[in-house]
Formats: structure tokens, C-alpha cells, sequence
């Protein structure tokens, strides 16, 4: 009788650490950009620029990580301009929508973010910027220092809150809040200008 529980009991903990395991390790697509690609308020993609900088957003069909196509993001970032390529909720862009809803996601599972990008060893910095729950904008910084396509982890826990400019209706509460509603890219100039192309595919939750 003993070592029927016995095995009972271990049997139920290796199913628990089995379902657990593989519940952990699934990586949840946010999106990987296979819309037609558009701007606007009824735009696909919520992107702009503004202060001398500017950008243009296009899908591509030769260069892309996952599906048909990734976006390809041509720039010109000026020292003091901004740009913006943002996807999510409560953007201007009413179609910019991820795959899945935010409040419908089990935040607790991941620990990150991640996306692929085709760099082409020009140095620029991109930031990785997330809004989280209440409006409070979030950063990372990669540095495209490498050629083609390259994933990129970024832990939630290494995200800081922005401190150059947050929207007029942000809670700065120095807290990153669950649910994220939507991500965005930024190559950002140092002191000089800095124009080129980049691709982003595949953005994804996972573990950091
Ligand atoms: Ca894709
Ligand atoms: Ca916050």
C-alpha cells in the first residue's frame, strides 16, 4: 500500500514538473508582421517621425525570418529628431493590433521579449521601447553590431523607464505594469545623423 503511494505521489510530481516544464518553454507569438503594411490611422503599423527625422515602413518579401514577409524600416534619425514603428493596443493606428489580445496573455510565463532583426553592422542603436498598463514607456537599447538576421532577448527586468520623454497621460509610477500593450522601435542618432535600413520579423514573449 505504501509503495503504492509512494509511486502515486511520484508519478503525480514528474506529470506536474513535465506540464510545468513544457507550459514554461513555449514561446508566445506576439507578431511577425504578415499584413499588408500601412500607415496611417488605419494603418497596420503605427509609425512616424518628427524634429527632421524621418521614416518609411514597407513590408518585405525577400528579406524576412519567419511567413512571407518581415518590415523593413528605412530611416533617417536626426540628433534631435524621434521616429517611432510601434504595434499594438491603444495606438493611433486602430489596425496596429498584435496577434493576441494583452489582457488575455499569462504575463507570470515569460520573463521577456524578443524579436529578430537584420542588421547590417552600422552601429546605430535601436531602442526597444514597451507601454506598459499605464501608459509608462519602457526601454532597451541593441546595437546593430552584426550582419543579417540575429534574435534579440530583452528581459523585462532590464527595461528602464524612460527618462527623455513620457506621454502626458503616462502613471510614472517606476513600475513596469502587466499587461505591456504595445512595443516600438526607435534607431536612435548619437551627436551625428544616422540614416540605413533595417528589417524587424518575429516578436515574440519567452523566457529571458
Ligand atoms: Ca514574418
Ligand atoms: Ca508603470
Amino acid at each position: 500500500m505504501k509503495k503504492v503511494l509512494i509511486f502515486n505521489c511520484a508519478f503525480a510530481f514528474f506529470l506536474f514538473l513535465f506540464a510545468f516544464l513544457s507550459f514554461a518553454q513555449e514561446n508566445l507569438l506576439l507578431d511577425d508582421f504578415e499584413a499588408a503594411v500601412s500607415g496611417g490611422w488605419e494603418g497596420t503599423v503605427d509609425f512616424g517621425a518628427g524634429n527632421g527625422s524621418s521614416v518609411e515602413v514597407a513590408a518585405s518579401s525577400e528579406i524576412k525570418n519567419t511567413g512571407n514577409q518581415s518590415i523593413k524600416v528605412t530611416y533617417d534619425a536626426q540628433p534631435d529628431g524621434y521616429i517611432y514603428v510601434a504595434k499594438g493596443f491603444n495606438l493611433d493606428a486602430v489596425n496596429a493590433a498584435w496577434l493576441v489580445k494583452p489582457e488575455d496573455i499569462g504575463w507570470i510565463r515569460y520573463g521577456a521579449i524578443s524579436f529578430y532583426i537584420y542588421g547590417s553592422n552600422s552601429k546605430v542603436k535601436v531602442a526597444v521601447d514597451l507601454k506598459d498598463n499605464g501608459g509608462e514607456m519602457w526601454r532597451f537599447l541593441v546595437e546593430d553590431d552584426f550582419s543579417g538576421w540575429k534574435q534579440i532577448i530583452c528581459p523585462f527586468n532590464n527595461f528602464f523607464a524612460r527618462d527623455d520623454w513620457q506621454p502626458n497621460d503616462a502613471e510614472r509610477n517606476a513600475e513596469l505594469d502587466f499587461p505591456i500593450r504595445s512595443f516600438q522601435f526607435e534607431p536612435r542618432p548619437d551627436a551625428q545623423a544616422k540614416s540605413g535600413i533595417l528589417y524587424f520579423d518575429t516578436v515574440e514573449l519567452t523566457q529571458p
